[in-house]
């Protein structure tokens, strides 16, 4: 479980680094599953790989998605107790497993990304954050620094919705405006506001870094989203697969999230059930607090 410090250390900053939470045999399993699937997306088989275009023009693989699909040991790490506690004490509310995906730096050739707010906060038009904590949950698979492309943050920016980025080019934020390397080593895990301005140097040592992503979200959020989308059955992949999730750590025989009395895990849906955690409204009373002038300042880069 986290401390209160490292909740609020997440709700100031946008992002929490929390160092060893997958070890042993499920962390070796995930590392070799996912060299499975990489060498599926570099020799081009199999379906919803993604490429970007390298250096000479050449397609680079970087990304598959459905990762649930392709092995249980995907399933059975969404479902691993200590993650799910660490999520339920920083959204304060029920939530569920939407969907996933594995990002692949190659070595030598893995491409960068560009600075962004993950969806929807890249549109201007999208001026306030939304008021229940959302973000990603990044699980490492190497080590990722400086030298091999790790993911940079601006921390502190995550509550004031859209940041106006535009006339920045990419090396100007990384060099400029706070922007922290986010260093991590093999079964840490990052959590990071979908909010929170970030982005990617290429790769060109010769050692690679992959990072499998889940977003979890909260029920409330996921219904919402619903309505805005006007699909009754968006995101509904990752919640139908829970029964199937657990059932894939059971097999496993590894430690079930039904087995801490901190959690409350139905087939439905997932919560912290024990204290410290972040209350019932937190982020809304963060962004009323936060002057207008401040909130002004925070918007543009
Ligand atoms: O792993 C990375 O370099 C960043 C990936 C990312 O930001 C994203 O998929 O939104």
């Amino acid at each position: 479980v986290l401390t209160q410090e490292q909740i609020d250390f997440f709700h100031a900053n946008g992002y929490l680094i929390m160092r060893k939470m997958i070890r042993g045999a499920e962390l070796e399993m995930l590392r070799e599953q996912a060299s499975v699937v990489q060498s599926q997306g570099v020799a081009k088989q199999g379906d919803r790989h993604l490429y970007k275009p390298g250096n000479n023009g050449e397609k680079v693989y970087w990304r598959s998605e459905r990762m649930w699909s392709r092995g249980d040991i995907f399933q059975a790490v969404t479902v691993n107790p200590d993650i799910l506690e660490n999520i339920g004490q920083c959204v304060g509310e029920p939530f569920v497993p939407v969907n996933d995906s594995l990002v692949v730096k190659l070595a030598h050739e893995g491409v960068p990304v560009p600075w962004h707010q993950d969806p929807p906060y890249g549109f201007p038009e999208v001026i306030d954050t939304f008021p229940i904590p959302n973000f990603t949950t990044d699980i490492y698979l190497d080590h990722s620094g400086t030298d091999n492309g790790c993911v940079w943050a601006i921390p502190g920016r995550h509550l004031v919705g859209h940041v106006d980025f535009s006339t920045r080019s990419d090396e100007e934020m990384f060099a400029r405006f706070g922007a922290v390397p986010v260093e991590m080593e093999p079964g840490d895990v990052l959590f990071h506001c979908i909010s929170t301005p970030h982005g990617s140097r290429p790769n060109k040592s010769p050692l690679q870094r992959r990072i499998f992503y889940v977003h979890y979200m909260s029920v409330s959020t996921l219904a919402d989203m619903r309505v805005k989308k006007k699909d009754e059955s968006w995101g509904s992949i990752g919640p139908s697969l829970i029964p199937s999730m657990l059932e894939a750590r059971r097999k496993f025989q590894w430690e079930l999230p039904t087995d801490r009395a901190t959690l409350d895990i139905t087939d439905q849906e997932f919560r912290f059930t024990a204290q410290p955690v972040t209350p019932a409204n937190h982020w809304a009373e963060l962004i009323a607090g936060i002057p207008a002038e401040t909130k002004a300042r925070l918007k543009k880069i």
